[in-house]
């Protein structure tokens, strides 16, 4: 057995520290969470085999005194409340690997035998204590009773009990040593700190068991007595991994992932992982865990956001409202089938890879497909229509922007305010104009170029040099520099390096700054060399020019993409797809995200279909989520019959009927952000809600430019300005408008439908128009639109 497991692949342990059901989840237990589905994708897709933990603390007088306030027997509340906590989880596609309760029997009889293992050792007695008593914090506290908890400011209760002691002051040198040599790391350093003169300060010993409590694990031989909250819900990392049992695959799986590799918690818990848990392992004789990692708080309004303030962000809230923005997936297949993601895990995934079946779109890379613009056209708009995107893909696109935000903006290990206003600036700074933007420039001009190509060679797709443009003046060294493309292979290969680096470190936020100046250095490189100036030539030096530059940008976003996997799994499946690299998660599993090497894209790869990647977020957006929070305590006009039995036996405890109240996650919670993606328009024109006439955004636009386009009699390619952006349209207003008619006038134009392509150009938007049939489009404009605002939204 020794022999076998000293040749099996590297192991990697992680938890989070399993929740209190007294109420329900907000962004604070999904940043943990985040954090440590980030850590867990990113150490699959590197081969190490990982097991993720996550799950819910059940027991206690907290948990008891929250179910008789809801009038409900403790196991059905916990039962009610721990599935609150596994459904945000599935809903943002968690990879969690298991999800522990502590009401479970295979903890019961864990914990059971970790306290006989600690008794039988001699660091167990019994003793009577009388003393002030935290009932939030769950422990005994050194202060008068009737005064506050120095820890959390409750309000203390004496208590008097006989109680099993553990001797704690008997591992003060040896927990001080461990954290001394970092054979137990514990992060940030500031928090090692405060440990470690914690421990300093003296250990006294601890009480382990409570008789006036019923809510909880009996000590074994003792059923009056019950184990302290905290030695049970800490033996979870260990229960959950086969201790307590005899079952042979049960101790395989002990042997094989204990000890934990790395517990991430919230700093408030730091004491009880940091000092406890390693006492209570070296007592009986356990392994101790490696590395212990803290994250600060996430603060809302200036304090820490905790739901006994009841200043919490919903998690729904996010997925709801930015789940809006979920574009659409090209599909092959009509109905894609959907199957369960295997191990216990979010349906990423398989949601992806049903779709990643479908074939190359009619664009190669540097090859030949000889198909020409009209069928390239037939097809994108034929087999590979874009499907409204699902429910479930709307909340793990929303999940990603909610992994993003909290991982750049949050140094992670300090506190930091969480605003909703800020997510949707950085959304849009980011995401939008970062990497999407990236993306979709490139994968856009490569697709208009490259369609009909018949002779491109694949060979110019090895890095070749040429020179930057020596004529503009205003160009420095370093820009010329910047501007070849071996240098950006090299900046891309340092990046794995640095964005590496600082993933081990948890520092994300650094490792996403590396990823933005890459984003960067490859946004100045397009700009620098412009190739969408070199389009029209189809062959000799400029034709080769196009080529690599596209190329360099193309394998750029490959690398990029490849490091941004376990942070934005969603997104990067996507512009994986349309790499025509195919399924992101088989590539994980498979290596191809690890030691990623510029070149890796090879000539005449086929993207995939084309789809935009991040959508732009109106600031509106925003309002529209503090009133979804303000709402929460309001009835659910949508919520159906299900909501209302959830809730039924709850109602004497207001935060948890909404925590129980589960919507169906087909209808949305607020009408006026639902999906804003259009399904295919009707010719019978049915009785629309307000809603659907929501959905429809219409705008104020100024003509810019307007001009022909060859061989096209109707269609005239229009730039408009909305004030916040200029677009692409093309029109087919060829035959009753001349374009020097156009320029200038004020127009409405619909700005939220999908961009499609026509005649190799994209088009953003549409003009809105009066006509009879056959006859002249008029234009809608207004008497009086110079006193609009360009990009005014007409309702
Ligand atoms: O403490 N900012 O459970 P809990 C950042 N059951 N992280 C936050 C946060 C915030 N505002 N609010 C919550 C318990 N968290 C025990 C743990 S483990 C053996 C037992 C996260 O429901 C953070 O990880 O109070 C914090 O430690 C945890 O949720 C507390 O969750």
């Amino acid at each position: 057995m020794h022999t076998a497991m000293s040749q099996s692949p590297p192991k990697f342990y992680l938890t989070t520290p399993i929740y209190y059901v007294n109420a329900r989840p907000h962004i604070g237990h999904a940043y943990t969470t985040i954090v440590a589905d980030v850590i867990a994708r990113r150490s699959r897709a590197q081969g190490v085999d990982t097991w993720f933990l996550t799950g819910t603390d059940e027991h206690g007088q907290k948990i008891e005194r929250s179910a008789l306030a809801a009038g409900v027997p403790p196991q059905q509340f916990t039962d009610q409340v721990s599935e609150t906590f596994r459904e945000p989880w599935r809903r943002m596609g968690i990879t969690n690997d298991d999800f522990i309760r502590t009401t479970e029997p295979r903890h019961k009889q864990g914990v059971q035998k970790l306290f006989l293992a600690i008794k039988e050792a001699g660091y167990i007695d019994l003793q009577t204590y009388t003393g002030a008593y935290c009932v939030s914090d769950e422990t005994f506290v050194d202060v008068e009773p009737g005064s506050p908890c120095p820890e959390c400011g409750n309000i203390t209760e004496v208590l008097s009990e006989s109680n099993f002691y553990f001797k704690l002051s008997a591992f003060q040198d040896k927990v001080l040593a461990l954290i001394e040599s970092n054979e137990l790391l514990i992060e940030p350093d500031t928090l090692r700190n405060e440990v470690l003169s914690f421990v300093r300060g003296g250990l006294k010993d601890l009480s382990i068991s409570r008789t006036s409590i019923k809510w909880g694990i009996p000590v074994p031989g003792h059923p009056d007595h019950v184990i302290y909250v905290w030695l049970d819900a800490l033996a979870n990392y260990m229960t959950a991994v086969g201790y307590g049992s005899d079952a042979p695959e049960d101790l395989e799986k002990f042997n094989r992932y204990w000890p934990a590799d790395l517990h991430l918690i919230g700093k408030e818990i730091a004491r009880f992982h940091c000092i406890y848990w390693p006492a209570f392992l070296l007592a009986a004789g356990e392994k101790l865990p490696k590395k212990i990692a803290a994250n600060g708080w996430l603060l809302f309004h200036d304090s820490k956001m905790s739901k006994s303030k009841g200043n919490v962000v919903r998690i729904e809230t996010i997925l709801d409202a930015f789940g809006t923005l979920c574009p659409a997936t090209p599909l092959l297949s009509p109905s894609p089938q959907v199957s369960s993601f295997a191990k216990g895990g979010g349906p990423a995934s398989s949601l992806l890879s049903s779709r990643s079946e479908a074939k190359g779109s009619a664009v190669a890379f540097g090859i030949s497909v000889g198909l020409q613009p009209h069928e390239l056209a037939t097809e994108n708009e034929g087999a590979l229509a874009p499907a409204p995107p699902t429910k479930a893909q709307q909340d793990l696109f929303a999940s990603d922007v909610l992994r993003y935000f909290l991982l750049r903006e949050v140094p992670y290990g300090q506190d930091g305010n969480f605003s909703l206003e800020a997510m949707v600036t950085r959304y849009n700074a980011d995401l939008v104009n970062g990497y999407g933007n990236l993306v979709s420039r490139t994968l856009t001009l490569a697709s208009t170029q490259f369609h009909s190509d018949t002779v491109c060679p694949a060979e110019p797709w090895a890095c070749q040099e040429f020179e930057a443009n020596p004529e503009d003046e205003k160009t420095s060294v370093v820009e010329m520099q910047s501007g070849t493309a071996s240098v950006i292979a090299e900046i891309c290969n340092l990046a794995n390096v640095d964005f590496d680096f600082y993933m081990r470190q948890t520092e994300f936020h650094l490792a996403l700054t590396e990823i933005y100046s890459r984003i960067s250095v490859v946004d100045g490189y397009l700009s620098w060399h412009k190739p969408w100036k070199l389009a029209k030539s189809t062959d000799g030096p400029d034709r080769k020019k196009l080529i690599e530059i596209l190329y360099t940008a193309a394998e750029s976003i490959r690398i990029i993409t490849a490091l941004l996997y376990p942070i934005l799994p969603y997104a990067t499946a996507s512009v994986w797809r349309q790499l025509g690299l195919g399924d992101i998660e088989e590539a994980a599993r498979t290596g191809q995200l690890k030691d990623l090497q510029w070149g890796g894209l090879k000539p005449g790869t086929r993207l995939g279909p084309l789809a935009p990647i991040f959508p732009r977020a109106d600031k509106g957006l925003t309002a529209i989520m503090m009133q979804m929070e303000q709402d929460q305590n309001t009835p659910i006009s949508h919520a159906n019959a299900a909501h209302d039995a959830a809730t039924s036996t709850l109602s004497e405890f207001p935060e948890m009927s909404l925590a129980s109240a589960t919507v169906p996650h087909e209808q949305s919670v607020v009408p006026s952000v639902e999906s804003v993606v259009s399904t295919s328009p009707s010719d019978a024109s049915p009785q629309i809600t307000i809603d659907d006439f929501a959905k429809i955004e219409l705008r104020v636009a100024q003509i810019l430019v307007a001009e022909r386009i060859p061989k096209a009699d109707k269609l005239l390619r229009l730039e408009v300005d909305l004030g916040y952006e200029k677009r692409q349209i093309l029109s087919g207003i060829a035959e009753w408008y001349t374009p020097e008619e156009l320029v200038g006038r004020r127009i409405v134009v619909i700005t939220n439908l999908a961009p499609r392509k026509m005649r190799g150009l994209e088009s953003h938007g549409m003009l809105l128009a009066a006509s009879t049939e056959g006859g002249k489009p008029h234009l809608a404009t207004f008497a009086d639109s110079a006193q609009l605002p360009l990009g005014s939204r007409l309702k």
